[in-house]
């Protein structure tokens, strides 16, 4: 049998004519070849994401700039004020990184960026992201769902949780010298939520490898939940019996709930939350109105029947 040898970068191609290409080759006798002679460099390495299907639904909205989704950023371990981590997230080191998939599972395992965005075809997804703070913007996110990462791990029936856990690591990540927060930063979903084909683990955005200020190497993202939940560089991904403690739970639990559905009807106890502004608008310029699960009610409601949403905020 004849074998490939080597094949051009000209083969970097998107998902789907990669997969009729594989089946060509299946058809011609030649046997499968691996992704890794197609992707020879890391992800990591480059700048631009290779290969992606681009997203079907445009929310109808306005991207908002590259320039501000990477200057303007909420990532305490850099310092508090919006500029901090486009200035210091640069000192992080996330090359090797990898990721432990852990806890009530039946097969544990860790994985590097690589092998994780194997897992299932990178897709781009429009999304807005909302901050509790009461500011927003519209992300041209590229990722995997999570639903692809905890299905290899093979969940247990104990397993009613999921806890994210990011990384301490001082030296590289300058507002960790401050107590502000308890580090590593820590996050979590209900199963459910986290099984949820809307929520992904994102590994770029504007077609780019993700930048650090923005989570590099990888990050979750919850499109209907407040942009806390979406934590940052995460090391460890672990199923648990209990609902975790997390970060700004631990921090101010009067404040900021478990779950954070978006909500324009349960206000912070220190602003409300029916409306919002849209980073890059004019100061002068309307604020939006809030929607509920910030628009993607349609999708997920049903995971919060019967539940009071006052109560679990
Ligand atoms: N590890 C970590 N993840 C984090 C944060 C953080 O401080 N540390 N901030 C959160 C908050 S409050 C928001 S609004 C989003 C902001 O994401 P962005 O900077 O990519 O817009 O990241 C979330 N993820
Ligand atoms: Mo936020």
């Amino acid at each position: 049998m004849r074998k490939i040898k080597s094949i051009p970068s000209s083969a970097i191609t998107p998902e789907f004519i990669f997969h009729e290409r594989r089946e060509f080759i299946k058809k011609l006798g030649l046997g499968s070849i691996s992704l890794s002679i197609l992707s020879s460099k890391s992800l990591l390495a480059l700048s631009t994401i290779p290969s992606f299907t681009q997203a079907k639904d445009s929310l109808n909205q306005k991207l908002t700039s590259y320039k501000d989704i990477t200057t303007y950023n909420n990532y305490y371990e850099f310092g508090t004020s919006k500029s901090d981590p486009y200035e210091h997230a640069e000192n992080l080191n996330i090359d090797p990184w990898s990721i432990q998939v852990i806890g009530a599972v039946n097969k544990p395992f860790t994985m590097s960026i690589d092998e994780l965005v194997k897992l299932a075809p990178l897709e781009e997804r429009i999304y807005s992201l909302r901050c509790v703070e009461g500011w927003s913007m519209v992300i041209p996110w590229i990722g995997i769902p999570l639903n692809a990462l905890l299905k290899r791990a093979s969940i247990t029936n104990n397993a009613k949780f999921v806890e994210f856990i990011s990384l301490k690591r001082p030296s590289e990540m300058v507002g960790q010298k401050d107590n502000i927060l308890d580090w590593p930063y820590r996050e979590g979903l209900r199963i459910d939520e986290a099984m949820h084909p809307l929520t992904i683990l994102a590994v770029g955005l504007y077609g780019k490898v993700l930048p650090k200020q923005n989570g590099a190497p990888l990050r979750l993202v919850v499109p209907w939940k407040y942009g806390f939940k979406s934590i940052k560089a995460i090391t460890q991904i672990k199923m648990v019996e209990k609902i975790p403690l997390t970060t700004w739970v631990k921090a101010n639990p009067k404040e900021y709930g478990f779950y954070s559905n978006v909500n324009p009807s349960v206000d912070h106890l220190r602003w409300t939350q029916a409306t919002e502004r849209r980073i890059g608008e004019s100061l002068l310029s309307p604020r939006l109105k809030t929607q509920m699960f910030n628009g993607y009610a349609n999708e997920v409601a049903h995971l919060y029947q019967g539940m009071d949403l006052n109560r679990n905020f």
